[in-house]
């Protein structure tokens, strides 16, 4: 598949910056004598950033041995890591973009009143206007949504199909009595499979569900967009239109997990036919057309450091929320939020529908993961929208799943480099809530998750080549056990040692 980047995005010729000084890489001879770009390496021309730096943050790395002791104190988990012990954090890109000059000048325009602030009324304008949704209500972040949307969509005993969990989505469904159905298509499942809409919802097996469990039992369908456990991987347009069809025949509602459905409309301007020259502003419009409501984290798409919202059609519904968010986030007109973070997120809204914005972003992915693929480095195919997800099964087959293969991996990376990436496997998964096993997740995964305009290619190369460091020691490698379970969410607080 042919990426557009190049063609549309050519870095200006008169650029002439040198590089110099990168003191961690004094392996090449210093006479080399470099004759071509990373772009012609490539075969394409070379594209930059749509951005320059105006502010910046200096990045230090501590030595080998004390990363291996901060791992240790870390009980070989990342998240226990403290950030002044990681070099590069990759573990999520979640609230970690830098905000724009205009996003920070917004958060001077923060209307602090405790009712009626003038910057909700800015965020309900931009969401009414690139998601479509009328009713807005604001919370923290995405799982302050989930918890709103989940207490009053669902009745205890009912069931959410949707195109595979995520972790705090499904624990707040199941904190509100629903049954978690995965419905998404078998691709989705195999990391090789290069089907170009690897989110989609596999419409017989949700009819079969609609079918056994009748559409009462139902509570609405959980249409995310992109997949992120699948690893980023998006829902087609055609796919939506069908669903909403299907659940309207069944008088099912969609509730689409808006988080990164920009990017998911980046992958159908790219790759469905009709909507080659269609504005990304276009394409999430319609795509949020078909759905009833969303909940959204805006720490992502939205490139904010704090802020969510939940958003439906249904005068009812939004009533319900309206009511529940004084109890959980704070009046309706600010939901746990500063005026100068809903200030922020409403120029992030308009900043992240941006082409040349998401190209860079996903290009900057894109660049990574050629890299890596170049190497023979095993991962989930084709490259998603925010992250590269490592196949820890491949790079691991000697060990079991149950010897965590994704959270040594996560470990590996650490020791080698200092970068911190995240397990999404057999630990992200959890328990059955029913039998207490292991969930066993087809995908084991390492996710290098890549925040947005916050790291430069440079640090992309040095990823890469700390991957293949470690790819190339892997059968030395012995895997970890666990030796603390927390009960919910295990995976933030879990601790590991070797085996
Ligand atoms: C990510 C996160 C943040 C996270 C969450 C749980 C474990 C580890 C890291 C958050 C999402 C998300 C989707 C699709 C809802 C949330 C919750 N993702 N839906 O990927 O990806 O939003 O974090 O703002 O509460 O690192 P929230």
């Amino acid at each position: 598949m042919e990426s557009r980047l190049p063609r549309q995005n050519v870095q200006s010729p008169h650029c002439s910056v040198e590089m110099t000084g990168n003191h961690f890489h004094t392996t090449q001879p210093r006479e080399r004598r470099v004759t071509h770009t990373m772009g012609q390496q490539l075969g394409r021309r070379s594209w930059a950033e749509p951005w320059k730096i105006k502010v910046v943050e200096p990045l230090y790395r501590i030595g080998a041995a004390d990363r291996k002791r901060a791992l240790e104190t870390a009980g070989y988990n990342t998240f226990l890591l403290r950030s002044d012990e990681v070099y590069i954090d990759l573990l999520t890109d979640s609230g970690t973009s830098a905000m724009s000059d205009r996003q920070w000048a917004g958060m001077m325009l923060g209307d602090e009143a405790y009712a009626g602030s003038r910057n909700f009324y800015r965020l309900e304008d931009a969401v009414r206007t690139y998601y479509g949704y009328p009713h807005l209500v604001p919370t923290h972040q995405g799982r302050g949504a989930e918890h709103l949307l989940s207490k009053t969509a669902i009745k205890p005993g009912q069931v959410v199909p949707g195109n595979m969990y995520f972790t705090t989505t499904r624990a707040h469904q199941e904190l509100a009595g629903a049954e978690f159905v995965d419905v998404i298509v078998d691709e989705a499942h195999d990391p090789d499979d290069r089907t170009p809409f690897k989110g989609n919802v596999d419409l017989i097996k949700l009819e079969r569900l609609v079918h056994d469990v009748g559409a009462d039992r139902i509570a609405y369908l959980s249409l995310a967009a992109t997949v992120n456990m699948a690893g980023g991987q998006p829902v087609s347009m055609a796919n939506v239109r069908e669903l909403r069809a299907l659940c309207s025949r069944h008088g099912i509602r969609i509730f689409l997990d808006a988080t990164r459905a920009v990017e998911n409309a980046f992958f159908i301007q790219e790759r469905e036919p009709g909507y080659e020259t269609r504005s990304l502003r276009d394409i999430l419009f319609e795509f949020c057309s078909y759905t009833d409501g969303a909940w959204m984290s805006a720490k992502k798409d939205s490139l904010v450091n704090i802020g969510g919202w939940v958003a439906v059609r249904d005068e009812e519904l939004f009533e319900e929320l309206r009511s529940l968010v004084v109890l959980y986030e704070g009046l309706h007109t600010y939901g746990g939020l500063a005026g100068r973070d809903m200030e922020a997120m409403a120029i992030g809204i308009e900043e992240s529908v941006q082409d040349d914005h998401i190209r860079s972003r996903i290009g900057q992915v894109r660049y990574l993961g050629d890299l890596l693929s170049g190497w023979g480095i095993p991962m989930v195919n084709p490259v998603g929208g925010h992250a590269i997800f490592l196949n820890a099964r491949c790079f691991y087959p000697h060990l079991a799943q149950d010897q965590f293969p994704a959270q040594t991996l996560a470990a590996e990376l650490y020791l080698d480099s200092g970068i911190r990436s995240m397990e999404r496997g057999i630990v992200s998964a959890g328990r059955d809530p029913d039998t207490g096993d292991h969930h066993r997740p087809a995908l084991e995964l390492t996710r290098l998750t890549i925040p947005r305009r916050v790291y430069t290619q440079a640090h992309m190369d040095v990823v890469a080549e700390s991957v293949k460091a470690v790819y190339d020691a892997r059968a030395n490698s012995r895997g970890l056990v666990m030796v603390h379970e927390p009960r919910l969410l295990r995976f933030f607080q879990a601790r590991f040692a070797p085996r």
